[in-house]
């Protein structure tokens, strides 16, 4: 009998604990970045139709410079969000400094017609972490965590 009432109890406790850490993955901000900001530069090689390298991660606050050079023919580059632009021409590298003062995920892309294949030539600007992934895939843990405990009961 007691030992039913304390065992009903530790399972409420539980789903309190559970419930308050599904709360702190949803609301807490992530920790500031501790790290000075630094200059960057990339230099993306920009063909049909691909930029190489795609994905540049910086920390917020860094200065960042890309270089972009066209290596065939006229190419652009868009950062959606930071609304800034640049076109290199063939053989030439043009330069793009800017500092990453926003948060998040950007997409940049060409913004010359290059061929059938322009529109997906695109690549992504990550500043900082990635927080909605952060939290999907915590959340996701916790999930398990309490479906274990059902199929248990
Ligand atoms: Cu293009």
């Amino acid at each position: 009998m007691i030992n039913e009432i304390s065992g009903r109890r530790f399972t409420v406790w539980r789903w309190v604990v559970l419930a308050g850490m599904v709360f702190l993955v949803l609301f807490l901000p992530f920790p500031v970045n501790a790290t000075t900001p630094v200059d960057r530069t990339f230099r993306i090689q920009a063909s049909r139709f691909e930029y190489s390298p795609s994905v540049l991660s910086v920390h917020p606050g860094d200065r960042v410079t890309i270089e972009l050079l066209a290596t065939d023919v006229v190419h652009g580059l868009y950062i959606d969000g930071y609304d800034l632009e640049t076109t290199a021409d063939p053989g030439q590298t043009a330069r793009l400094t800017f500092v990453a003062d926003r948060q998040g995920s950007f997409r940049f892309r060409c913004t010359v017609t290059c061929g059938n294949m322009h529109p997906f030539m695109i690549g992504k600007l990550q500043v900082g972490h990635n927080a909605l992934l952060w939290r999907g895939s915590l959340l996701a843990g916790l999930a398990l965590i309490a479906g274990a405990w059902r199929v248990r009961k």
